[in-house]
């Protein structure tokens, strides 16, 4: 059923289905579990979600980078059907099937680098970077992790220890996990310049480097804000990891599979990992995550020491294969640096004419917008989200993040249709005008 690629506001937003289904959550649901738009879906596909009340909104989303081939996409649900209809469970770890092994040869062709590599399948973005931090460690026999400023990893014990940001995400959840240390990132708009220094400095004297396991880091941080490390800096602390023994991970989990232009982030400075956890887009929508890395790394655990009920789940898998072909049959990675080269110099525009905007970073389609207090450098997230909710009133579903809550990001599907593209950008650009112009 094919959906029209065209915003339309035909009830106040949220409308009174949705406000009703809403309500009856908060009676049914914990409060804990965050909600950015009460708007109760009907179905999706394209950049469109539709409502309960009809409304068609505009998806700048893709509930949190995952639907990068549309909600929807024929290529993914065919083949969900197709496996369903077979059968939908039988834990790899049990019994096999060959989906698990063509994701995972998938994964070790389109990660950078052409060394042997191997793949493990889990369900969820955290559980692939947990593992890969018992991987290295099991590698190194090392106890340290090394994570940076603006970081998010999950919430899990161990990743919310690595996640930077206190509130929501750690907030009254401790004690946490020893043995992980925070560094600078060499954050371009926040920063000092020093950060790679720092970087050494700390790892060097403070830490030790014969202690440390892995280096993990986000190529561009996700919910931290979109912070784009300033050009090299990756690049040496890889550098760093190989002269010193220590795996380097990139958590690729929302920038992997073509979101930013390449197929993977780091593939722009010619980064090659050690290991590179992905999810989100991987699964197409379908819980799915992987860590690909280095044979001598992956194969150094132990049997039985990797594993889940549903890690590599055939269902999910089937997606993932949809998903894939998806992204290489319509190069979506090249169609993510289009929408860049798109929307980038209208939010330039924004930057230069609205003293509100402090910075507008990102790359291909994983763009923001950072408000601060004119005149300077004050984060207000008071301004992300009174832009957020003009959007969201006009039928634009845009997404905040950053370690002060004061970015809009922008995470359009990579297939949706420049038209649509275009009047919610309209929108967005109307909204920054608006409430901080
Ligand atoms: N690593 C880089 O972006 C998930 C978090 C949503 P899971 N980001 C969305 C929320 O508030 O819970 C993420 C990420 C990076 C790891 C993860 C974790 O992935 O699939 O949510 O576990």
């Amino acid at each position: 059923m094919s959906i029209e690629q065209r915003r339309i506001v035909r009830t106040e937003i949220p409308g009174p289905r949705s406000q009703e289904l809403h309500a009856r959550r908060q009676r049914e649901v914990p409060p804990g579990f965050g909600i950015t738009l009460p708007v109760f879906v009907e179905r999706a596909g394209g950049g469109i979600v539709v409502d309960v009340d009809g409304n068609h909104l505009v998806d700048l989303g893709c509930g949190i980078a995952v639907t990068s081939v549309g909600a929807s996409e024929p290529r993914v649900v065919d083949r969900v059907r197709e496996q369903a209809g077979r059968f939908t469970h039988t834990c790899f770890m049990v019994t096999e099937y060959d989906g698990y092994v063509e994701v995972a040869a998938k994964l070790n062709r389109l990660t950078p680098g052409d060394h042997e590599k191997r793949t493990a399948l889990f369900t969820t973005g955290a559980e692939a970077v947990e593992n890969a931090v018992k991987i290295s460690r099991a590698y190194t026999g090392r106890p340290a992790v090394v994570v940076f400023d603006h970081a998010y990893h999950g919430r899990t014990s161990l990743t919310m220890a690595m996640t930077a940001k206190q509130m929501p995400y750690k907030h009254s959840f401790g004690p946490f996990s020893p043995e992980i240390y925070r560094v600078p990132t060499a954050d371009p708009f926040r920063g000092t310049g020093t950060e790679t220094e720092r970087f050494m400095d700390v790892l060097r004297t403070q830490i030790g480097v014969d202690r440390i396991a892995c280096v993990v880091a986000e190529p561009i941080a996700g919910e931290g804000g979109f912070v784009v490390p300033a050009p090299g800096f990756l690049r040496q602390v890889s550098e760093f990891c190989r002269e010193n023994g220590i795996v380097f991970v990139a958590d690729e989990v929302q920038t992997g599979l073509a979101r930013t232009g390449d197929m993977f982030a780091v593939e722009h400075e010619g980064i090659v990992p050690d290991l590179i956890c992905t999810a989100k887009a991987l699964g197409g929508g379908l819980p799915l995550s992987a860590v690909t890395g280095r044979a001598e790394i992956m194969d150094s655990v132990h049997v039985g020491g990797l594993g889940g009920t549903y890690a590599g789940n055939p269902v999910a898998c089937a997606a993932a294969l949809g998903a894939i072909e998806a992204i290489e049959e319509q190069n979506l990675a090249a169609r993510a640096a289009e929408i860049g080269e798109r929307v980038l110099p209208r939010l330039r525009e924004l930057a230069g004419t609205v003293p509100a905007v402090g910075d507008v970073r990102g790359r291909g389609a994983m763009l923001a917008l950072e408000f601060v207090e004119p005149g300077g450098k004050t984060p207000s997230p008071a301004t992300a989200t009174a832009v957020a909710r003009y959007c969201h009133e006009r039928g634009v579903l845009v997404l905040t993040c950053g370690t002060y809550s004061n970015v809009i990001r922008l995470l359009p599907p990579l297939v949706i249709d420049f038209a649509l593209l275009d009047d919610a950008v309209d929108v967005l650009v109307e909204a920054v005008r608006k409430v901080a112009g």
